[in-house]
C-alpha cells in the first residue's frame, strides 16, 4: 500500500516548558516520552503509536522534519528505489535513530523541506483500547485532539524566475509515492501557475498541502477534531489558556474543512480542523480553485484576503537564508505586551499599511500582541 498517513512532526521550540503546556493543555496531547537531549515526543488520545509530535529545543521556530508512515518494511525499499530513480538522493536511517522508530528513510522534498518514511514506531494502544471502547477517554485535556492531521509546507514560488516548487513537490509526491492530487490553486495569466496544492493517500481531503511563498517553511501542522461544536470549543480553550489565535473558527472552500489557526508560544502555527468535507478518492476529479477566487477558498464565508495568514509563517532555513528585513503586523509590535514570540517572516514588500520593515535579521524572534 505504501505511505499510509502523516506519522510525525518534529518541531522546533524555543521554550520547552511553554511548549510542552500548550501541546498538553490546549491540544490535549499526553508526553509519551522524553530522551536524554532534552526532546519531548506526544501523542494525541485517538492515535496508537508511540508518538505523533516531536518538540526539539532550540533558539527559534520551525520545523525539522515531516515523516510518513508507510505499511510495511518492504514499502520502504521500494519507495526508496523510486524515489532514487526520480533522481532524489535517499539516507538510510538505521533503526533506533528517533526511539520507539524503525528505520527511517530520509530525503529532501524539490522544496528543500526534509521528509521521512518509516514503517515500525511502538505501538502503545489508546486509553479506550481495542476490545468494546467507549467513544472517548475520560480525563480528556483542551481542545481534545484526535490526531496529527496533516501538515501545509510552504514552498519557493517565483513566477518571475520560473522557480515553482509548488508544482515540483506535487509532481515527485505523485510520481515517487502514489499520492494524489485532490485540490489546487491556479494563478497568473491563463492560469497556468500552479500556486497551491493539495494531495492526499487516505482518503482525507489532504495528508499534505503545499502553498507558494517566497521562501520555504512551515505553514501549520493541523490537528484533527469531531466536529464544528469541538472547533467552537477548542477555540474557548485558546482564549481561556491566552493562546494568539491567528484565525478564529471558520469554513474552508478548499476541502471545505473548519478551521482554527492558532500559534504555539515559539510561533508555530496550528490549526484544529474538523469535517471530513467528502471522502477523497483516487478517481476523483481534482478541485481547481482560481486567483480570483482565492481567497474564497481559503476563508469560505467573507473570501476577504488575511495577508498575515500568508506573508507570516515559520522559515525552515536557518537565519543566513533569510530575506533582508522581516516583516510583521504593525499592531502586533504596538501591541505587544512580551508575553509571545513569534518566529515572522514575509517578503516584506506587501503593500499593507499594516507591515512595515524591519532591519535586522539577528533575531527571528519577534515579538507580537499579548492577549
Ligand atoms: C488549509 C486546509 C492556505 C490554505 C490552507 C488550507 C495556507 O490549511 O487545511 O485546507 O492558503
Ligand atoms: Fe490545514
Amino acid at each position: 500500500m505504501g505511505v499510509m498517513r502523516i506519522g510525525h512532526a518534529s518541531l522546533k521550540v524555543m521554550d520547552m516548558q511553554a511548549a510542552v503546556k500548550h501541546y498538553t493543555e490546549v491540544l490535549g496531547m499526553k508526553v509519551t516520552m522524553e530522551d536524554k537531549s532534552g526532546n519531548v515526543y506526544l501523542k494525541c488520545w485517538d492515535e496508537w503509536d508511540r508518538y505523533s509530535v516531536i518538540l526539539t529545543p532550540s533558539d527559534q521556530a520551525g520545523m525539522n522534519h515531516v515523516a510518513y508512515k508507510v505499511e510495511k518494511e518492504s514499502d520502504l525499499d521500494a519507495l526508496k528505489a523510486r524515489i532514487e530513480a526520480y533522481g532524489v538522493k535517499v539516507t538510510e536511517l538505521p533503526e533506533g535513530t528517533l526511539p520507539a522508530t524503525g528505520r527511517m528513510l530520509q530525503f529532501k522534498l524539490p522544496s528543500s523541506h526534509e521528509m521521512r518514511l518509516y514503517a515500525t514506531k511502538e505501538y502503545v494502544g489508546t486509553e479506550v483500547g481495542t476490545t468494546n471502547p467507549d467513544p472517548w477517554p475520560d480525563n480528556l485535556t483542551g481542545a481534545g485532539a484526535h490526531w496529527l492531521d496533516h501538515a501545509l509546507l510552504m514552498c519557493e514560488l517565483n513566477p518571475e524566475t520560473g522557480v515553482n516548487k509548488v508544482a515540483e513537490n506535487t509532481d515527485f509526491l505523485i510520481k515517487t509515492m502514489d499520492f494524489y492530487l485532490v485540490e489546487q490553486v491556479m494563478v497568473g495569466p491563463g492560469g497556468v501557475i500552479q500556486a497551491a496544492t493539495w494531495l492526499t493517500r487516505t482518503n482525507t481531503p489532504h495528508d499534505i498541502a503545499f502553498v507558494g511563498g517566497p521562501k520555504a517553511g512551515i505553514h501549520h501542522i493541523s490537528f484533527f477534531l469531531d466536529s464544528w461544536h469541538d472547533v467552537l470549543k477548542a477555540a474557548d480553550v485558546m482564549s481561556k489558556k491566552k493562546v494568539k489565535i491567528d484565525v478564529a473558527p471558520t469554513r474552508h472552500g478548499i476541502t471545505r474543512g473548519e478551521t482554527i489557526y492558532f500559534f504555539d508560544p515559539s510561533g508555530n502555527r496550528n490549526e484544529t480542523f474538523a469535517g471530513l468535507g467528502y471522502l477523497a478518492q483516487p478517481d476523483r476529479p481534482v478541485t481547481t480553485w482560481t486567483e480570483d477566487k482565492l481567497w474564497t477558498g481559503i476563508f469560505y464565508h467573507t473570501g476577504d484576503a488575511v495577508p498575515s495568514f500568508t506573508d507570516v509563517y515559520t522559515l525552515f532555513f536557518q537565519a543566513c537564508d533569510l530575506p533582508v528585513g522581516l516583516a510583521l503586523r504593525e499592531a502586533d509590535c504596538c501591541e505587544k505586551s512580551g508575553t509571545t514570540e513569534i518566529n515572522a517572516a514575509s517578503n516584506g514588500d506587501s503593500s499593507d499599511c499594516r507591515y512595515r520593515q524591519l532591519n535586522s535579521i539577528s533575531r527571528r524572534c519577534l515579538l507580537i500582541r499579548g492577549r
